[in-house]
């Protein structure tokens, strides 16, 4: 495996970050998850879109313009020869002292690793998932806005960590104020009498790319979109019920805090919409070799 730090390529034994980085020492830093199905990279330019709007909310300049940073994600892919993979981007403030300040960092570092990629079983897209609500809350949007994809994840993991014990793989978070936001790596979607509902993302969430594409999906199939606020009892009574993420891409939930949703089956519109959004990640994206 060839992983790019800095501009340079380095074998998985030799690719390290120093000690004094502030990613480790702080979580200080930004970071993407990105797919690429069959040789073409899916939703490139928005991934990259999001991970500059992160940087720039935590007042980070990533050394590389936009377009030097799609050139070394292709690069990469093409050095590892792979087709269809996972792209982890992470950008750290760089080497910095034991203190906090930001400035001691002079040079932040681009870390770029390809991998293949490990996804649920099967069965969990043929049977849906069982979700429950964990204690932990999701951050405050004035602390940690969670429309940033930062290095921070400690949020995320401890509601991972929380589910795990519970003997689930994916899990409910609410907000401070008790709103259904999403989960810990995955938005959420509901429906109820032909409408689409989603939390806003002002109620505390990030912004997922493949959110957006489902919104994008539904809209061409005619569905009534609603980005509303809702609480855990409008998912309890909804019909169908799915998560969206990159890693998961659509996946049916058919039981939450142990109350069935709908027939307790994946529901059709979810069904649908896996469908459209399978042949899209297969005939778009940004070709991995010039050729293609
Ligand atoms: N919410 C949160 C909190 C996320 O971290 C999503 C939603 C979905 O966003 P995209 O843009 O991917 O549709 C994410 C992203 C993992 C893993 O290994 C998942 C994410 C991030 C890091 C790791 O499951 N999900």
């Amino acid at each position: 495996m060839k992983i790019y730090i800095d501009g340079q390529y380095y074998s998985q034994e030799t690719a390290k970050i120093s000690v004094f980085d502030h990613g480790l020492l702080y979580g200080d830093g930004v970071f993407e998850g990105i797919r690429s199905y069959n040789g073409r990279v899916f939703k490139l330019s928005e991934h990259l879109e999001r991970l500059y709007e992160s940087a720039s909310a935590i007042l980070l300049q990533i050394p590389l313009s936009i377009e030097e940073m799609e050139q070394a994600v292709l690069e990469t892919l093409r050095k590892n020869h792979l087709q269809d993979a996972y792209i982890r981007l992470v950008v750290t403030r760089g080497v910095g002292d034991l203190g906090l300040d930001p400035d001691k960092c002079k040079q932040p570092s681009v870390i770029i690793i390809a991998d293949v990629i490990t996804l649920y079983p099967d069965e969990f897209y043929e049977k849906g998932l069982d979700i429950i609500t964990v204690p932990s809350r999701r951050n405050l949007s004035e602390a940690i806005n969670p429309r940033i994809k930062s290095l921070n994840y400690l949020n995320n993991i401890l509601a991972k960590i929380e589910g795990k014990q519970a003997g689930v793989v994916e899990v409910l978070m609410l907000n401070a104020d008790g709103y259904v936001v999403e989960c810990s790596g995955d938005n959420i979607f509901y429906i109820k009498k032909d409408e689409l509902v989603t939390p806003p993302t002002h109620v505390g969430i990030l912004e997922g790319i493949t959110r957006n594409t489902v919104i994008e999906l539904a809209k061409a199939r005619g569905i009534n979109v609603v980005e509303k606020v809702f609480t855990r009892h409008d998912l309890y009574i909804s019909e169908e019920c799915f998560l969206t993420g990159t890693a998961a891409e659509v996946i049916p939930v058919v039981k939450i805090d142990n109350r069935q949703i709908g027939q307790g089956v994946p529901g059709k519109m979810t069904r649908s919409l896996i469908q459209d959004f399978q042949h899209l990640t297969q005939t778009t994206g940004t070709p991995i070799n010039n050729e293609n």
